[in-house]
């Protein structure tokens, strides 16, 4: 009896070795101690065991019970402890319930596609900058070659704040700030949002977003700026799409072109989304004026570069067949939910 016993302690061992939740413990237990466990078993055993050995063997089983329970309380809390442990840190320190609504939230569809393509140009090597929505007249227009009283600050009607700077009227606001910070050979895109004080329409807002992305290295040239371009649209679109490229005139860039996308809402037939025209200005270009390298740092001698300042909001109008811009800053959360 005292054999068995021992052996039985060794199989408790060995399955305590092996115990990995409160549940296991709990089966154990029962095992070993319940009603008709291994220990009640022993008890039956004492009956045919004779007089004079039944202490003996009686304060063995007394033992091993006494032993069996307290490595079963130890493990106990010490399991306890660990799954609370689990539990607090899988637990997110915020209100889960919060978000048991169905069809709760969905990305806009400007942050869609400017991630869509951040990530697109991430790919070819271009860091993506954040910059400030209120700006200074210098870097809003006298770092890019359009000097107080130049005619073309008129193409962009500004916001004014009391204090003398500005809403940030197009992201090539940020082209000084990136070539200081990073000097040559450089890439980078930066996506903003930009505020104009201009009559709406259908394909015009007072509050959009551009994305701006400028590329300064050797040999920097227009068949480079076309190849990023197209690269783009592409990507975007998944598909070949109708684009025209014509002479545009913007003072931070020379030779200056505008890339235009045949609307895709009409098919180039002309509607309101393109003004009747069959195209929509889209994604301005051209190759950056040596003045405004040469504001930026860069040595002329040695780098040349192009920008372009991409129409985000036009762009997503396209991509997603949105007939009016005004849809996108329209807060319409059923209309605007659609667009994944
Ligand atoms: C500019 O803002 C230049 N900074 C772009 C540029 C960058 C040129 C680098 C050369 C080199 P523009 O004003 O044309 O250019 O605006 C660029 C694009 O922003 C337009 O083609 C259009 O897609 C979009 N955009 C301009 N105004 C609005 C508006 N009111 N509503 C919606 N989109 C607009």
């Amino acid at each position: 009896m005292i054999e068995k016993t021992s052996q039985l302690k060794k199989i408790f061992e060995e399955k305590l070795k092996n115990i990995k939740s409160v549940q296991d413990i709990e089966q154990l237990k029962v095992e070993f101690l319940g009603k008709k466990g291994s220990l009640q078993e022993l008890m039956q055993d004492l009956r045919a065991v004779p007089n004079e050995k039944k202490k003996e063997f009686g304060q063995a089983i007394n033992n091993f019970k006494q032993a069996i329970e307290k490595s079963i309380e130890e493990k106990q809390k010490e399991l306890k402890k660990l799954e609370w442990k689990i539990k607090i840190e899988s637990t997110p320190s915020y209100d889960e319930s919060l978000l048991i609504q169905k069809d709760f939230g969905s990305l806009h569809p400007i942050t869609i596609i400017q991630r869509e393509v951040e990530s697109i140009f991430e790919s070819m090597g271009f860091t993506i900058e954040n910059y400030s929505e209120i700006v200074d007249d210098y870097h809003c227009f006298e770092a890019l070659n359009i000097p107080p009283y130049h005619p073309a600050r008129d193409m962009q009607d500004t916001y004014y704040l009391s204090t003398g700077q500005l809403l940030k009227t197009h992201t090539s606001a940020a082209q000084n700030y990136i070539m200081r910070k990073y000097g040559a050979p450089l890439r980078a895109i930066f996506p903003g949002r930009c505020f104009r004080n201009e009559s709406i329409d259908a394909c015009h807002e007072n509050t959009f977003f551009q994305m701006e992305g400028i590329m300064i290295d050797e040999n920097i040239s227009i068949s480079n700026l076309i190849y990023f371009m197209k690269t783009m649209l592409s990507e975007v679109f998944g598909r070949p799409v109708e684009v025209r490229l014509r002479p545009g005139f913007f003072p931070f860039v020379e030779p200056g072109f505008e890339l235009d996308i045949k609307c895709l809402i009409c098919g180039g037939e002309g509607c309101p989304s393109c003004k009747d025209s069959g195209w929509l200005e889209l994604c301005p270009c051209g190759m950056i004026h040596p003045k405004v390298l040469e504001m930026g740092g860069i040595d002329t001698e040695k780098y040349t570069g192009f920008a372009f300042g991409l129409g985000l909001t036009r762009l997503a109008m396209m991509k997603y067949g949105i007939k009016d811009i005004r849809t996108l800053n329209s807060g319409n959360l059923k209309a605007l939910s659609q667009f994944v």
